[in-house]
C-alpha cells in the first residue's frame, strides 16, 4: 500500500516527506495507522550515523496509533485497537526467556537491520528497497508494521499523542530508576541531563519515593520543569564544581546516579557523586561511537560502587507501558508537561526545536 513517510536519504540531511510503498502485513504482522510518533534522540543518532542503520531509511520508533489490519497468526490485537509501539525482541533467546527483552540477543537485526528477520524489505521507494523495520516499526510514516512483541494495547480513550514516547524515551528514563536501579523509598538520586529521558527518570524517582532527587541540567527551563516534576534540588553544571554542590546537599554521597546526557564528563561526575555502595546507571548514548570513560579503580573499590548500563529501562513493555499509563491516569506521571506536538509535515522544525531545547519531547501528529 502507498503510505506517507519521512525518509532519511543521507547522513546529516533533513527528512524528506514522500510517498512510499509498505509491503505487508505478513501473517505475524500488525498494520498500525500511526496517529502520533515521538522523536527520540536515537533517531537523530542514526541521521548522524552514530547508530549504524543503513540509509536511505524510514526511522521513527515511538509510534502510537490504531490497528488497521492484522496478519492471520496475530491474536494479541484486533483492527480498531489503540496501540503503543516499542522496541522489538525475538521472544525466544535466553535474554527474552529470562524476561529481559531489551537485551535480546537478536537486538541488532530486529531493531536496526532495516528489513524483516527473513531479509525481506518492508518499504520501498520507486521500486528500490528502503531500510525499514526500525525498532520493529519505522513509524515516521502514516502506517507502520509491528508484531506481537512490540505492540502494546492501550485503552480506547487513550491520548495517543502523549503515549507514543512511552515506547522508548520515557520508559527508558522511568524504567532506569523504577526497574533497573529499583531505587528505594527514602533514598537519594542524582539525574544528569534534563531531556525527556532525564525528566522521566525524575518522575520515576518521585514515584519510587526518593527523598532527595537532584537534577543536573544546564538549561534553566528544564531545571524549572524538573522541580515541577519532583526534583528537590537542581544544579547548573555550567556553574562548575558539581561535586561541591552535591556534597552540600548529600554529605555522604548519593545512593544512585543516572546519566542520561551521554556526556562523558557527566558520567564521571555521576560516579564521583556516589556514596558507599552507590549505583551508577548509564543510560545516555554518547554522540561519538568511540567515547570511553576512565574511572579511578581505587575510588570505585573504596566505595564498592556498582555500575549498570541500561537499555530501555529494563522494560518488559507489556507490563511496564500499562504501568506508566496507569500512573499517568492517576496524575502521578505528568507526561503532558514534556510533550509538544507538531504536524507530521513539520518534522524538520521539530528536530531543530528539540535540539535547541525549545521543547523537551516533540511528538509528530497526523
Ligand atoms: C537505544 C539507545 C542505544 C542503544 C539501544 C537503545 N535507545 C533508544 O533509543
Ligand atoms: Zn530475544
Ligand atoms: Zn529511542
Amino acid at each position: 500500500m502507498k503510505i506517507t513517510a519521512a525518509i532519511t536519504r543521507e547522513a546529516h540531511q533533513r527528512f524528506c516527506i514522500e510517498e512510499v510503498d509498505l509491503l505487508g502485513p505478513k501473517d505475524d504482522e500488525i498494520l498500525v495507522r500511526i496517529e502520533a510518533v515521538g522523536l527520540c534522540h536515537s533517531d537523530i543518532l542514526v541521521v548522524e550515523q552514530v547508530l549504524p542503520v543503513q540509509l536511505p531509511a524510514v526511522l521513527g520508533h515511538e509510534g502510537a496509533g490504531v490497528v488497521e489490519a492484522v496478519g492471520a497468526k496475530v491474536t494479541k490485537v484486533r483492527p480498531g485497537d489503540k496501540v503503543v509501539m516499542t522496541f522489538n525482541s525475538c521472544g525466544t533467546c535466553t535474554s527474552c526467556r529470562k524476561g529481559e527483552p531489551a537485551y535480546c540477543l537478536n537486538w541488532a537485526p530486529l531493531n536496526y537491520g532495516g528489513a524483516r528477520a527473513d531479509g525481506s524489505p518492508t518499504l520501498c521507494s520507486c521500486g528500490n528497497p528502503l531500510s525499514g523495520n526500525f525498532f520493529g516499526q519505522s513509524s515516521f510514516a502514516s502506517y507502520a508494521l509491528g508484531n506481537e512483541r512490540n505492540v502494546v494495547k492501550v485503552a480506547d480513550d487513550a491520548a495517543l499523542a502523549l503515549l507514543g514516547p512511552l515506547g522508548c524515551g520515557i520508559q527508558t528514563g522511568a524504567g532506569a530508576v523504577m526497574r533497573a536501579l529499583a531505587a528505594q523509598a527514602g533514598s537519594s538520586i542524582i539525574v544528569f541531563g534534563g531531556g525527556s529521558v532525564g525528566l522521566a527518570a525524575v518522575m520515576g524517582a518521585k514515584v519510587r519515593g526518593c527523598k532527595e532527587i537532584i537534577l543536573v541540567e544546564p538549561m534553566p527551563e528544564r531545571r524549572a520543569l524538573g522541580l515541577e516534576l519532583g526534583a528537590t534540588h537542581t544544579i547548573d553544571p555550567r556553574e562548575g564544581n558539581i561535586s561541591a554542590r552535591i556534597g552540600e546537599i548529600l554529605p555522604a554521597g548519593a545512593d544512585y546516579a543516572v546519566d542520561t546526557s551521554g556526556a562523558v564528563p557527566a558520567m564521571q561526575a555521576a560516579a564521583d557523586a556516589l556514596g558507599m555502595r552507590g549505583k551508577l546507571g548509564l543510560v545516555g548514548v554518547p554522540s561519538k561511537a568511540d567515547a570511553a570513560i576512565n574511572f579511578n579503580v581505587l575510588s570505585f573499590l573504596s566505595r564498592g560502587l556498582r555500575v549498570q548500563a541500561i537499555i530501555e529501562g529494563d522494560s518488559i513493555p507489556d507490563e511496564f507501558i500499562p504501568e506508566l499509563v496507569a500512573l499517568h491516569a492517576a496524575g502521578k506521571f505528568p507526561l503532558e508537561k514534556l510533550v509538544k506536538t507538531y504536524p507530521f509535515a513539520e518534522i524538520n522544525r521539530a528536530v531543530e526545536e528539540q535540539k535547541q531545547g525549545v521543547c523537551v519531547k516533540a511528538v509528530l501528529v497526523f
